[in-house]
């Protein structure tokens, strides 16, 4: 039995429409879940998170282990009390920030050993000691195996060694978990571009058995046309009836192309980090508040939205506090586009449920290209 019921409501061609049942509370499919590395998304309360109607987020291992450190998280009751977030909270494994930000790093069967990019000491990660830290310290409600990925492009062999590695390691994450009732564990499908190779590792992740699948490896280079190449056949290579997890994606765009190709999950730093440099996400494309063009614009950033929490301030006022560096311009982006990404996902909900995905698909992309 997989620790978390999910029921798929509603399908509209691959895409598919449900909730995943958590004893924190349900996750509405497909979801985007808002990235909080070191126990805050970045320039926003929780309340703020809460009243975009942000089901989950995110959380790092790799950052959290280096400070404030896993065991003070734990010593403090855990992640979700010491940020004050009581639904649900997804954690990374590591493997990708370690891989991605540590100054060394050593990929050995064993484990990993990198140097924290703050202060240059020295760490192991093992599947063991991820699964400690996420289930056991940070006490993490969906926790993700250790994996090993390649930036793309990339040879077949290399491809295929990471991902062979990264099927080793979820057999390891597996045995270490065990079997939780409150907890789940995803495991995560690598092999590059390569379709035989993405077909084996699913093939290997179905045999040892998780709560919900991720395609990772992919947004690391090949660019949008050669993600969605991946993402035509590696979706449906995982249990229709599990949850997919697209880790690390994306931009409006790439979420819409996704979910019609049967993801259920998403995560990105796109709206924070884009809001914290002056890019708001509209219906009509992203804008930079930067632009003079915006120094006198009284509207709202975006009239049709009533999640937008700023909808009350003008462009002007927006463009404004970017131009002075204020912070709350900072706030009011990531806002903004938190609340926009929420809404896009509760439109693709409502358009999956009433079978018009293809259609929602098409004026998307043809709003998102005009100004985009
Ligand atoms: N693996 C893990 N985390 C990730 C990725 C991955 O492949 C990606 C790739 N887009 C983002 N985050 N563990």
């Amino acid at each position: 039995m997989a620790a978390f019921p999910f029921k798929i409501d509603a399908t509209d061609g691959r895409a598919r429409t449900g909730i995943l049942a958590t004893p924190r509370g349900d996750i509405r499919t497909p979801a985007f879940m808002p990235v909080g590395t070191v126990g805050t998304v970045k320039a926003m309360t929780v309340d703020q998170v809460k009243s975009t109607s942000a089901d989950i987020i995110l959380g790092n291992t790799y950052h959290l282990m280096l400070r404030p450190t896993a065991e003070r998280v734990a010593r403090l009751g855990g992640l979700h009390k010491f940020m004050r977030w009581d639904k649900p909270i997804l954690t990374d494994s590591g493997g990708f920030q370690v891989m991605s930000l540590s100054k060394i790093c050593k990929v050995k069967e064993e484990a990993v050993t990198f140097q924290s990019h703050l202060d240059g000491s020295r760490h192991v990660l093992s599947p063991e000691r991820s699964m400690e830290i996420q289930a056991d310290l940070l006490g993490s409600d969906i926790v993700m195996q250790l994996d090993e990925l390649v930036s793309l492009p990339t040879t077949e062999d290399k491809a295929a060694d990471a991902m062979r590695r990264s099927a080793r390691w979820a057999q390891r994450c597996k045995d270490a978990f065990g079997t939780r009732d409150a907890q789940a564990l995803f495991g995560i499908q690598q092999g590059g571009t390569f379709a035989s190779l993405r077909q084996e590792s699913a093939d290997r992740l179905r045999e040892i058995g998780f709560d919900g699948y991720a395609i990772g490896g992919l947004a690391v280079g090949e660019g949008h046309e050669g993600m969605v190449e991946v993402l035509d056949y590696a979706p449906e290579m995982l249990p229709a009836e599990r949850p997919r997890y697209l880790m690390g994606v994306g931009k409006p765009i790439d979420i819409v192309e996704a979910v019609a190709r049967g993801v259920d999950m998403f995560d990105c730093v796109l709206p924070t980090r884009s809001g914290r440099h002056g890019q708001a996400w509209t219906w009509d494309g992203p804008i930079n508040l930067k632009n003079a063009r915006f120094a006198e614009d009284e509207n709202p950033l975006d009239s049709n939205s009533s999640v937008s929490p700023s909808c009350d301030y003008s462009k002007a006022y927006l463009h404004h506090l970017v131009r002075a560096d204020e912070i709350l311009g900072q706030v009011l982006l990531s806002w903004h586009n938190i609340a926009f990404f929420q809404d896009l996902m509760s439109q693709l909900r409502a358009a999956i449920a009433e079978g018009r995905l293809e259609a929602f698909r098409r004026t998307f992309a043809d709003r998102q290209r005009r100004m985009g």
